[in-house]
């Protein structure tokens, strides 16, 4: 048999990471379809906050689907379709957040800078992780360090104004705004995944070639994948989830007054 055909048809037992893109790559897809199936339990205005968590997982899965059969045939991070996932997906995040404080006051402004903000993360978090100069065996080359770690801070603004949003800025006063408990237990809850879920994603970027924790720690880049694989389900469906469980008790609500 074709031996590409046949690496993506077997998982290395000792592969932990292809293990995660499996597996991944399943977790999003089953994600998709509760959220799909499930916007038809809640109220009319919560439907779209579902629709977006399902468009959320659903993106990814059709990514991983790739990044999959990629890695497993080649052995190499799949960096291009990995970010392009992240340009669709964490701007669909930002409009979640929206969504959920519209009621509250939200303007519109206020998802641009949101997006602004991650679109700033990404494109910088890409140059840096895809532009670094590498010897012809993969290793870091000259400059690789000074390459990752200008790229990597300015793409830390990007995050950190989200960061700030969601626990000290506009995010977190528009839900102190909000009548709703569950609205405002549900914006704290993604607050605590953008600030412990999302911080797995620079301990993977600094894995690469040239990167703090592989100088440093001798962590290899394939470690890359494994800590994006493990974020990207935690952040995903976990930020789905916690929209979904908003959306339940506020849908409750409204049927118990009626
Ligand atoms: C579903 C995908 C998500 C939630 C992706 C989030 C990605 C990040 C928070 C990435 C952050 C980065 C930095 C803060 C610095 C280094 C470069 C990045 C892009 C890995």
């Amino acid at each position: 048999m074709n031996q590409l055909l046949l690496d993506v048809m077997t998982i290395p037992k000792d592969d932990p990471i292809a293990f995660t893109f499996f597996t991944g790559y399943m977790a999003m897809l089953a994600a998709s379809v509760f959220f799909f199936f499930e916007r038809g339990s809640v109220d009319e205005k919560w439907k779209i906050s579902l629709l977006v968590s399902g468009l959320i997982t659903g993106i990814a899965a059709v990514h991983y689907y790739y990044m999959r059969d990629y890695y497993v045939s080649t052995g190499s991070n799949p960096t291009a379709l990995r970010y392009i996932d992240w340009t669709l997906t964490v701007p669909l995040m930002c409009v979640e957040f929206y969504l959920l404080l519209r009621p509250a006051g939200a303007k519109i402004s206020f998802m641009w800078k949101l997006i602004g903000a991650a679109v700033l993360m990404l494109v910088t978090g890409y140059i840096g992780e895809a532009f670094v100069p590498l010897n012809a065996d993969g290793t870091a080359a000259e400059g690789a360090t000074s390459h990752s770690v200008m790229w990597g801070v300015i793409s830390t603004i990007g995050y950190a104004y989200i960061l700030y949003s969601a626990w000290f800025g506009e995010a977190k006063q528009l839900a102190a705004n909000s009548n709703s408990t569950a609205v405002q237990s549900g914006i704290q809850a993604l607050a605590w995944f953008v600030l412990v879920g999302w911080a797995i994603y620079p301990i993977g970027y600094m894995c690469m070639p040239g990167g703090w924790l592989n100088t440093g720690l001798g962590w290899q880049s394939a470690n890359v994948d494994l800590f994006y694989n493990i974020a990207d389900a935690v952040n995903k469906i976990g930020f789905g989830l916690v929209v979904y469980s908003i959306a339940k008790a506020e849908s409750g609500k409204s049927t118990a007054k009626a």
